[in-house]
């Protein structure tokens, strides 16, 4: 693979961007190396600035389920940027994506739509917080749930990967209002409840973890936090902003059988543009301002292009629901054929899968939270990510992420990955 366009390109944005990027993740200082530049991307492949052509297992950390440039959601998209992009004024297709996604999605009956995963959580939070009356909330070490201010205390992705758990900029009185607990660990939630009784307002989760590579909720874990919630009167929230639309049509709620009483989404839910969203029953949505007294708002929240892209690509999923049986067929087939692979090359690995999101881990010790997590092999990691990336695979660029199939993605793409896993271990040195 040839990269001099994007080390060029590269070059040129680092002097007018943070770190040439604007998002961390996506600067490659987990693996090393030069970040490739994207030039256009379609169903399954990404084209980069040099020509080289990759198989995508990130689509866009998840939004691009149906593919890139999927023809219903960019003809959605021009039709209506042909009548205006953006009015500051209600609209009717914020009703109809509404409508819809409440009748995909368990437990909700109302939905503010925001423009990031970030905002969705943050106001989650802050809606839990007005609904209780307090103020303390248990997140879990790694999990991620964007980059506000309450959940930047032992975050996962970006924040893990640059071994900064704890953000400066943070402050003590913030981050005393955030309780940790390790993923799976039922127990320490139960401890916190009894340590913490009546200030705990919620549980913020991400109930299939993919900011830790992916980790599953072990049996009984997320029931057992819906008790303790509704023991001491907390507000379980579902961060749902990678495993909604992408799990089931009704995400990790109906996959999991465990109900939320707030449930955040992102990624699909926009269709590859900026929008995030939080849910809820009536009871609890109402407190929203302007209804209720707990204030969010935003200029591009609802926009029109947004929802066109949303409501194109959740139509389809609601519409095509085989897709997810075809995606974790998919994502097992590629499971079967990376682990025969590390099978018969005697290397220590995990590999953790649930639906569509998957992660390889190069550990003895079963990956099941944080702790167990960053006892990844990472210098093997590097070396895995860039023989895969020089062969036309593009991964995560960090172990603390899932990779996240779509639907564009073929079976001989799949036997291509598995070929390509097989070249760089026989080549590892
Ligand atoms: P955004 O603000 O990035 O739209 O969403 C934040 C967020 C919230 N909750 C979960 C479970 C998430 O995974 C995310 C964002 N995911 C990362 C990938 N691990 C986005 C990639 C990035 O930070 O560039």
């Amino acid at each position: 693979m040839r990269y001099q366009r994007s080390s060029a390109l590269f070059s040129k944005a680092q002097q007018v961007l943070p770190g040439g990027v604007n998002s961390p993740v996506r600067a490659f200082q987990a693996v090393g190396g030069t970040p490739i530049f994207v030039n256009q991307a379609k169903g399954a492949y990404l084209f980069d600035e040099d020509g080289n052509r990759y198989i995508d297992y990130i689509a866009s950390w998840g939004p691009m389920i149906l593919g890139h440039a999927h023809p219903p959601v960019i003809e959605a998209i021009i039709g209506k940027a042909q009548k205006g992009t953006s009015f500051g004024m209600p609209t009717e297709i914020e009703t109809t994506i509404a409508e819809l996604v409440v009748s995909m999605v368990p437990n909700i009956d109302k939905i503010r739509f925001v423009n990031s995963g970030t905002e969705a959580c943050m106001s989650a939070i802050r809606l839990a917080r007005g609904f209780t009356g307090r103020e303390k909330i248990i997140k879990f070490a790694g999990c991620y749930h964007g980059h506000s201010d309450a959940f930047l205390i032992q975050a996962g992705s970006g924040a893990v990967t640059f071994g900064s758990p704890n953000s400066p900029g943070v402050t003590q009185g913030t981050a005393k209002d955030t309780l940790l607990a390790s993923y799976n660990n039922l127990q320490q939630v139960a401890q916190l409840f009894e340590a913490n009784t009546h200030e705990i307002a919620s549980v913020i989760i991400e109930p299939v973890a993919g900011n830790m590579g992916c980790i599953p909720p072990q049996e009984g874990f997320l029931q057992g936090l819906r008790d303790l919630c509704d023991q001491h009167g907390a507000m379980l929230v579902f961060d749902e902003v990678m495993t909604g639309f992408r799990l089931a049509r009704g995400g990790a709620q109906e996959l999991l059988g465990v109900g939320a009483d707030i449930v955040t989404f992102g990624k699909v839910i926009g269709g590859g543009l900026p929008v995030g969203a939080f849910a809820a029953r009536t009871e609890i949505m109402d407190h929203l301002a302007p209804t209720g007294k707990v204030y969010q708002a935003g200029t591009l929240s609802g926009n029109p292009l947004a929802m066109a892209a949303g409501l194109a690509m959740l139509t389809e999923l609601n519409n095509r629901p085989e897709i997810f049986d075809s995606l974790n067929q998919k994502t097992a087939y590629l499971h079967q054929g990376m682990e025969s692979v590390l099978k018969k090359e005697g290397i220590p690995y995990q590999i953790n899968r649930v639906g569509s999101m998957i992660s390889l881990h190069f550990s003895e010790t079963p990956v099941t939270d944080f702790d167990s997590a960053v006892l990844g092999n990472n210098d093997q990691f590097k070396s895995y990510f860039h023989g895969m990336l020089d062969q036309g695979i593009y991964l995560p660029p960090s172990a603390f992420e899932s990779y996240f199939l779509n639907d564009a993605i073929s079976y001989a793409d799949l036997d291509t990955t598995i070929e390509a896993l097989k070249k760089v271990l026989k080549n590892r040195g």
